[in-house]
């Protein structure tokens, strides 16, 4: 154990300062201890030989399962283990392995483990793999003093062994964590507090599990809000009166903004892991319907939208695009909502695929399956929401779908690993209507043409290629009313791009981008304040930027002046620990971004 928790290799350090590493069981026993160390300043070991320190920040999270939930499985031609050993492997894989390799093991944005293929390659050669990590992205874990020479050698047995399969996640375990709070009868037939529910912003506390409710015309804290595990994003029902909130351990909270207090009305664990949360927007199913997607197990489920009651899940499990081969995991990534039919989107990860999920007739479901590209993982609609486009963010590529005729439209070649959050709608002095994406892993802005009725040429084209402040880029973000587009690079390995915000002038996009020290302007001194998630304010005047912290410093939420560039506000209150996403109520619930 001796230096497995006190060394954090710079990668990991940053998200343990980020509070991502503590798992689930850590969590209760003992919270996240974060370290101001920052990636930047610690650059002294070889930590990934062939992957971009941005990308595997991102996804080298744990998977917040116990190892008592998977079951020992011990494969005969495998190297012996016992008990402890197996307890810990599962530990370490939960917490350091599966986030790219899969629970299974069956291959996500790492390769696959199963012991058809590391039976042949031996305990030597895996271990050699493990302390020194491979130039496709393995990171170097016994050299960098990450995982001791007796974990490397446990790992090593243990990858040669059928890989534990938590458990399945039914409709019997989700009623056993259903519960309604307040039931709708009890609830108040109008809104009950004073706020401007418009300009309210949901906030992500990640490691503290709640959201903190923002009042954006006063920028107070109205309420601090209880949810699930390393809380994760926010939603809108189509009214405006229910926040969704979906945390890692899977658990939907609902909460109703009518309350006196806003407060959650009702909860439910709908699997064991998930990230994606969404409700019905179409007409005459105006918060009937909320859907969550799991990432264990692979599923996602249409529960009642004013109780959480589930009523339909539906496993994601089957073939791959383009090989056609199964996969046992295949994750569910975003999720939106249609206005214009009764349909979710919902997204795939490992299979590459997008369900256009028909929630008229639920007993009866109707789901048409795009076959896309791998891996999906996050996006939203163009201006006119008829055109959906999501990163497939292994493949470099932007898919649309053309959610009208229920179509794939293209499949876009863009920089490394695209992540556009929800992406930026905006009109091009030149090419018209585009949607933009930043990148994970190069500095480049692919603006994409997306209006094919009255600018054909440009259409589903890559018509610009910026270049912003560097890779590590999370979010982008505008507004129907600004003239700005506004780049994070929250996970970039040099603190002066993580923490500042790249501005380009829609009117100009030639001409350099100007550079915005949010982090400076947040007043904090210490910590890695990472600058992320832009988000606008009801009448698309201001802009949010979190300055992300570790758990235990402070953080703060800068806001600017969209006409001027200039400080507007900061909100820093103890009770704003890790604040991640921010969602506006209306601009959310009508999906303008
Ligand atoms: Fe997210 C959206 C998955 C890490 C902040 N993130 C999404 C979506 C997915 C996803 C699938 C799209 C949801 C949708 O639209 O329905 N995120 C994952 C991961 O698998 C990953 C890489 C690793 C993990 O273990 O979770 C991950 N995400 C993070 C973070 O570390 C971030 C930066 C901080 C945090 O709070 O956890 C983070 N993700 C966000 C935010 C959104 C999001 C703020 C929504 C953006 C938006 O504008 O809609």
């Amino acid at each position: 154990m001796k230096r497995v928790f006190a060394v954090r290799m710079a990668v990991f350090a940053l998200v343990a300062a980020l509070g991502a590493v503590a798992s689930h069981a850590q969590q209760a026993k003992e919270p996240a201890k974060p370290q101001a160390q920052d990636k930047s300043k610690s650059k002294s070991k070889p930590v990934h030989p062939g992957t971009q320190a941005e990308d595997l920040m991102y996804r080298g999270a744990p998977v917040p399962l116990k190892p008592g939930q998977a079951p020992d499985v011990v494969s005969p031609k495998a190297p012996p283990m016992t008990v402890a050993e197996f307890e810990r492997a599962k530990q370490v894989y939960f917490e350091r392995c599966a986030g790219c390799h899969g629970v299974l093991r069956s291959g996500a944005t790492g390769k696959p483990l199963t012991p058809d293929i590391t039976q042949p390659r031996g305990s030597e050669y895996l271990k050699v793999f493990i302390n020194y990590g491979s130039p496709a992205g393995m990171p170097n874990w016994g050299t960098s003093g990450e995982l001791s020479d007796k974990d490397v050698d446990i790992m090593a047995r243990f990858l040669q062994h059928a890989p534990p399969t938590p458990p399945e996640f039914g409709m019997k375990d989700m009623k056993a964590t259903w519960k309604v709070i307040v039931p709708p009868e009890k609830r108040p037939k109008k809104q009950m507090n004073k706020l401007n529910l418009e300009n309210l912003f949901s906030v992500t506390l990640r490691d503290t599990g709640e959201v903190a409710l923002i009042d954006g015309d006063s920028k107070r804290i109205v309420s601090i809000v209880k949810t699930g595990y390393a809380v994760h994003i926010s939603r809108l029902s189509s009214s405006g009166r229910y926040l969704y909130v979906i945390g890692r351990d899977a658990k939907v909270n609902l909460i109703d903004l009518w309350l006196e207090k806003p407060d959650n009305v009702a909860e439910i664990r709908i699997g064991l892991e998930a990230r994606s949360v969404d409700t019905s927007k179409y007409k005459g199913y105006e918060d009937r319907f909320a859907i969550a997607g799991a990432y264990w197990p692979p599923q996602f489920v249409i529960m009642k939208g004013d109780t959480l009651e589930p009523l339909k899940i539906v496993a994601t499990r089957g073939m791959t695009v383009g090989e056609q081969e199964y996969h046992p995991e295949p994750r569910v990534a975003a999720i939106v909502a249609s206005h214009t039919k009764p349909e979710f989107v919902v997204n795939v990860k490992e299979t590459g695929k997008i369900l256009l999920v028909d929630y008229s007739d639920i007993d009866n479901l109707k789901t048409t399956e795009i076959a896309a590209a791998r891996f999906l993982h996050d996006g939203g609609w163009d201006a006119t929401k008829r055109y959906f486009l999501v990163a497939a963010n292994q493949s470099n590529k932007i898919a649309v779908v053309d959610t009208q005729v229920s179509r794939l439209q293209a499949l876009i070649d863009v920089g490394k690993i695209p992540h556009p959050g929800r992406g930026a709608n905006f009109v091009d002095p030149k090419f018209g209507p585009v949607w933009a994406t930043g990148h994970l892993g190069d500095e480049t802005i692919a603006v994409i043409g997306t209006d094919p009725a009255k600018n054909k040429q440009h259409a589903w084209k890559v018509v610009r290629t910026l270049k912003g402040l560097g890779g590590g880029s999370l979010f982008i973000k505008t507004h129907p009313k600004s003239k700005n587009l506004y780049v994070d690079t929250a996970l970039n390995p040099d603190a002066k791009a993580s923490q500042s915000i790249a501005v380009f002038e829609i009117a100009n996009l030639d001409r350099p981008f100007k550079v915005l020290p949010i982090a400076e302007w947040s007043g904090i001194k210490d910590g890695p304040r990472r600058v992320v998630q832009p988000e606008f304010n009801r009448a698309g005047d201001e802009v949010w930027f979190s300055v992300w912290n570790g758990k235990d410093q402070e953080s703060a939420i800068v806001i600017v002046d969209d006409k001027t560039l200039k400080l507007k506000h900061v909100i820093k209150d103890k009770r704003l620990v890790t604040p991640t996403g921010k969602f506006n109520v209306y601009n959310t619930q009508r999906d303008i971004y």
